[in-house]
């Protein structure tokens, strides 16, 4: 519901809350039966872009960007992804890592809505470049945080020295936090998937909730409380692996 003037949505110098109701589609080169919302990229500061992908039915994707590395997640709805001769069933909750090397392509029959993190792959001298991943999120295991059984972790990416970004699922019973207010080099891009609470981003707090996105650049001094009576998580992408100099 949009009333008049109002939104919760606010960018900010260091961190940016964009919520649904303010949310504008755009088409992208070579797109069909499809839309983007961009809510993150360079022009607001970050290293990366995150953007969802809006299918109707036939709707088919442009591949990534020459020399970036993504992953999709599926928000609802089905995506198939070819990737050589191989075709995936993406269905809600799986995800798919492509490397930049990777040549594939992405297309939903009966539509869908999926998160898209991209960005440009920072090679390391020696080591190999990362493999295609195909996962599902429900079958991942849960780690606690900073040992607090109610704050449970999911990684999507292998922890290894070739992923230069981190996608992982944040966890949180009812009532449960963080531990601390994080303040890092990283900058985070987030999605809310279940649930809400309150993100203190800065110094200004705001009520979030499923479907938000949020921006926190570096430094950024981040804190979340999950609210209600049912489980929170989100989605969150942050830069990793890598000198803080490139
Ligand atoms: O991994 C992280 O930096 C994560 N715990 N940050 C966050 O949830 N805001
Ligand atoms: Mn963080």
């Amino acid at each position: 519901m949009q009333r008049f003037g109002f939104t919760r949505t606010s960018v900010q110098r260091d961190h940016s809350l964009l919520t649904s109701d303010s949310f504008i589609r755009a088409p992208f080169p070579s797109d069909k039966n499809g839309t983007r919302v961009v809510h993150i990229n360079p022009a607001i500061g970050a290293g990366f872009t995150m953007f969802t992908l809006e299918a109707q039915k036939n709707a088919s994707f442009a591949a990534a960007l020459d020399g970036c590395s993504s992953l999709i997640f599926v928000l609802e709805g089905e995506f198939s992804l070819k990737v050589g001769k191989k075709t995936h069933v993406l269905k809600t909750s799986s995800y798919a890592f492509l490397p930049l090397t990777e040549d594939y392509s992405l297309t939903s029959k009966s539509g869908g809505r999926a998160v898209v993190f991209e960005k440009p792959y920072i090679a390391v001298a020696g080591t190999k470049l990362p493999e295609t991943i195909i996962g599902n999120s429900k079958t991942l295991p849960k780690t606690r945080v900073m040992n607090d059984s109610r704050v449970l972790v999911q990684m999507l990416l292998p922890d290894e020295i070739q992923f230069d970004f981190a996608v992982n699922i944040m966890n949180f019973e009812p009532g449960s936090h963080l531990s601390l207010v994080e303040t890092h080099v990283m900058e985070h891009g987030l999605m809310m998937l279940t649930g809400g609470g309150i993100y203190r981003l800065g110094d200004a707090w705001y009520p979030v909730e499923t479907g938000d996105v949020i921006y926190m650049a570096p430094y950024c001094p981040q804190w979340f409380g999950a609210l209600g009576s049912t489980p929170s998580s989100y989605l969150i992408y942050k830069d990793w692996n890598r000198h803080s100099l490139e």
